[in-house]
């Protein structure tokens, strides 16, 4: 029987959750949409060496933005509160802090890319980019989930 699944739908979708006023399913086109940014990063990683690439796509931080992280907005340091989780397909995760993407503190131009060396991701769906990340761990192919929580609850 020939599948209908929505399968190859599905691969270019990302769910973000969590502490945000609007969760979403975020799509490629949704991504391809916002203002884009290119960069090549060059990491090391202990099995394949050094690598290089190049990414274009909206900045982390944009992305996050449009879903309405529920900050206090009049006090600047209540974003240091905030961790980004992001996992993909594979189930490798990783956290990113929102000090660390925020122009205001770390400033890191985090992207989630939408295409890799000039070729569109559609079938892999987005993968975050840490610039300046001497190791490739967090440059997290196919991402499927992000998830913006708050520490509070790890301090019982
Ligand atoms: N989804 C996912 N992304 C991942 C990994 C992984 O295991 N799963 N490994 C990371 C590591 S350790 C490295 S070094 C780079 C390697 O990327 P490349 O070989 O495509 O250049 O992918 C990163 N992104
Ligand atoms: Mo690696």
């Amino acid at each position: 029987m020939k599948s209908t699944s929505i399968e190859p739908r599905a691969r270019d979708m990302v769910a973000l959750t969590g502490e945000v006023r609007e969760p979403t399913w975020l799509t490629m086109d949704t991504l391809r949409s916002m203002a884009q940014r290119e960069t090549t990063v060059t990491f090391e990683c202990r099995t394949s060496g050094l690598r290089r690439h190049h990414f274009r796509g909206p900045l982390l931080i944009d992305v996050l933005r449009a879903a309405g992280p529920l900050f206090d907005p009049g006090e600047r340091k209540d974003r240091l509160r905030f961790m980004i989780l992001v996992r993909g397909r594979d189930g490798h995760h990783a956290v990113v802090s929102w000090g660390e993407v925020d122009p205001e503190f770390g400033d890191i131009p985090a992207l989630l890319a939408v295409s890799l060396d000039h070729r569109d991701l559609d079938e892999q769906g987005p993968h975050l980019v840490m610039p300046g990340d001497r190791c490739g761990g967090r440059h997290i192919s196919q991402v499927t989930d992000i998830k913006v929580c708050a520490d509070d609850p790890l301090w019982g």
